[in-house]
């Protein structure tokens, strides 16, 4: 594959300062290189910029930082549609979650019927009227089914990026009232932990993607919050929710990815080097990297 990486030193998405450094924790954990081994060929796109100086003129809203937000993820939103007009394989590193909003927003100018699958301890479906928190990382995929602030769901085309029935959640094990209202009033496909534990990843891996199969769909985009794993294998992240999945587990998912041949772009999210174990969530990433695309143990 030609690859583009994108860095988005993105932190405005949520509270805890330090996710904008995750772009250079897993450079650093050396993802050129171990992707470029595999055979893949490498370019290096740099970093989405993103405003230092907070906006002060803000309108009344609880959503935090949205002017921030929405200037990063529309400038990510034209470096994605770039690169897939360029022929390249869109591969993302953040920042926090919100930058989603940017990622999935290009890609649907050429793919018109996306698959996602979102690897999350959370489902990422919040609103403005059901955010328990105002961060907006809690909030993309419900921005990518055209609901929420109108700021936020007409960024680089307007409306709805993503159909509901296109989705599939993996590894939720935190979901907030309202999220989990919208997941039964719009169908989305949900993997929890507890079908995880019960089936074992490899039938719902199984399942998910024989789903999307079934879906006629021109692209698959695989969004992968670090905080999907249990915080075992990945500290480093602002939101850790215990009981998660395993890292074997998560090499699986990655390699009947990769087996399958369904992902068309991918991203890499939540790594928090400040909060990390000498950067043991970016390492994770980058190895989870290496099995999404091709590597083989013999
Ligand atoms: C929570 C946490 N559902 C919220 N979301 C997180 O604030 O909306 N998403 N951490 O990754
Ligand atoms: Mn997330
Ligand atoms: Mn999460
Ligand atoms: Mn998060």
């Amino acid at each position: 594959l030609d690859i583009s990486i994108i860095g988005v030193p993105l932190d405005y998405g949520q509270s805890r300062r330090g996710v904008d450094m995750g772009p250079s924790a897993i450079r650093y954990a050396g993802a050129m290189k171990r992707l470029e081994a595999i055979g893949h060929s490498l370019q290096d796109e740099g970093d989405i910029q993103v405003s230092v100086i907070e906006n002060k003129n803000r309108e009344e809203t609880n959503l935090k930082n949205l002017e921030e937000v929405v200037q990063a993820t529309s400038e990510l939103a034209n470096r994605v549609s770039r690169v897939i007009e360029n022929g390249r394989f869109p591969l993302v590193f953040g920042g926090d979650h919100s930058i989603a909003i940017g990622t999935l927003a290009g890609l649907t100018s050429k793919y018109k019927n996306l698959g996602v699958i979102w690897y999350d301890a959370h489902a990422d479906l919040n609103t403005a009227e059901t955010s328990p928190s105002g961060n907006i990382h809690g909030m993309p995929l419900a921005v990518s089914m055209g609901l929420g602030h109108e700021k936020l769901v007409n960024i680089f085309t307007d409306g709805q990026k993503v159909k509901p029935e296109n989705i599939v959640i993996i590894g939720a094990r935190s979901v907030d009232p309202g999220e989990r209202a919208l997941i039964k009033k719009r169908g989305i496909k949900v993997y929890t932990m507890h079908e995880i534990d019960r089936d074992g990843m490899s039938s719902v891996m199984k399942e998910a993607i024989e789903y999307l199969k079934c879906r006629n769909l021109d692209g698959v985009h695989l969004s992968l919050d670090l905080d999907g794993l249990d915080p075992l294998y990945t500290p480093g992240v602002g939101t850790p929710v215990p009981g998660g999945i395993s890292y074997r587990e998560s090499h699986l998912a990655m390699e009947m990815l990769e087996d399958s041949g369904v992902i068309t772009s991918a991203e890499f999210v939540e790594v928090n080097p400040i909060l990390d174990e000498k950067n043991k969530t970016a390492d994770v990433a980058v190895g989870l990297m290496g099995s999404l695309f091709g590597e083989k143990l013999l």
